[in-house]
C-alpha cells in the first residue's frame, strides 16, 4: 500500500506525521492514508532533540506503538541509519519486524542534526551511503520500501551535488528520493525535480516552504508530500496554551471547553470495543 502511494507519479499521496498511538490514530480519523514516523516529532515528544539523542530501540518502539494503533502503512524516518550500513540493516530489520511500510535513509552523518537548524550538516561520502543503501535492500528486499534522502541542497550544496548522488541511490536501489529544502520557497525543490526528470518518485517535506499551493507539486508530478511535524507542533502550542492558563488561574473550569472532552479520548482509543471484549470474555460460560 505505501509502495502504491509513495512510488507512483500518477497521483499526488500525502503522509502525515505521527509521533505516537494517539497522533497515529487522529490522522488515521482525519483520512490520511499514510503515515509518516518522525524523527523530530518522535524526539520532541521524548524530551530528545532530533541529534539522534533517541536510540535507534527507541525509535522502533515508538514505532511499533505507531503501527499498532492504526491499518496505515508508516514510512519511518531511519534518519542516516544510526551508524554504517550494518546499524542501518539492523535498523531496517527491526523496522520491518514492528511493521513498518518503509524506510527513509538520508544521507547525515552521525550523528545527524535536524535538517531545519544550524548551519554545519556534513554529508556522508556517496559510495558509503550507497553502501547503506545495498546493504538495507539486501537485508529488506521488497518488504519494505526505500526511500533514499538526500540532504545536499540542506547542506548547502548546488543542484549537481544533488543530482549525481540521485542518480548514485537510485543505482544502489532505492524505492524513492527524497529530496530536502530549507528554502521559504519550493524554487530549489523545483528545479532538482525538473533536473531529475522522474527516474525514482519524489518525496517532499514542505515545512518551510509551506505557503507553496499543493497543486504546484501535481504538475510537478512529485509523488509524496509529507507533512512532517504539524501533530507535534499543534501538541506543543496547544498544551503550552492549557498549562499557562491553569497556572495563572489555578483553576481549569475556564479551559474545560478549550480541550477534548474525555468521550473523545475514550471514543478514539476504542473503549467500546473492550467493554464488548469484557462481555464476551469474562462472563462465566
Ligand atoms: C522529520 O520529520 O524528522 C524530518 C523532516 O526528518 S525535517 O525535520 O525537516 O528534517
Ligand atoms: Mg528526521
Amino acid at each position: 500500500m505505501l509502495r502504491a502511494q509513495v512510488c507512483s507519479n500518477d497521483e499526488l499521496s500525502f503522509l502525515m506525521e505521527a509521533h505516537d498511538g494517539l497522533s497515529a490514530t487522529i490522522a488515521q480519523r482525519s483520512g490520511f492514508k499514510g503515515l509518516w514516523a518522525s524523527g523530530l516529532s518522535i524526539a520532541s515528544s521524548l524530551g530528545y532533540r532530533d541529534a539522534n539523542e533517541a536510540s535507534w530501540t527507541q525509535l522502533v518502539q515508538s514505532v511499533e506503538r505507531i503501527v499498532d494503533s492504526t491499518e496505515l502503512p508508516v514510512l519511518v524516518d531511519g534518519d542516516g541509519g544510526f551508524g554504517n550500513f550494518n546499524n542501518a540493516r539492523l535498523l531496517a530489520r527491526k523496522l520491518r519486524q514492528a511493521g513498518a511500510a518503509g524506510i527513509s535513509l538520508e544521507d547525515s552523518c552521525f550523528p545527524k542534526l535536524n535538517s531545519l537548524i544550524g548551519e554545519r550538516h556534513p554529508l556522508a561520502d556517496i559510495d558509503e551511503f550507497s553502501g547503506r543503501l545495498r546493504a538495507v535492500k539486501d537485508t529488506v528486499a521488497d518488504n519494505l520500501v526505500l526511500v533514499a534522502r538526500i540532504e545536499a541542497l540542506i547542506a548547502g550544496h548546488g543542484l549537481n551535488e544533488a543530482t549525481l548522488r540521485a542518480h548514485a541511490y537510485a543505482d544502489a536501489g532505492a524505492d524513492a528520493i527524497l529530496i530536502h529544502s530549507r528554502k521559504s520557497t519550493a524554487d530549489e525543490m523545483l528545479s532538482f525535480v525538473a533536473e531529475w526528470r522522474n527516474r525514482l518518485p519524489v518525496v517532499i517535506v514542505p515545512t518551510t516552504y509551506f505557503r507553496t499551493p499543493v497543486s504546484a507539486y501535481r504538475d510537478a508530478r512529485i509523488s509524496t508530500v509529507v507533512w512532517a511535524n504539524h501533530s507535534m507542533r499543534a501538541a506543543a502550542a496547544a498544551m503550552r496554551r492549557i498549562c499557562d492558563s491553569i497556572a495563572a488561574q489555578e483553576s481549569v473550569a475556564s479551559i474545560e471547553t478549550h480541550i477534548a472532552p474525555l468521550s473523545e479520548i475514550f471514543e478514539l482509543l476504542r473503549y467500546d470495543e473492550l467493554a464488548v471484549a469484557e462481555k464476551q470474555y469474562l462472563q462465566p460460560r
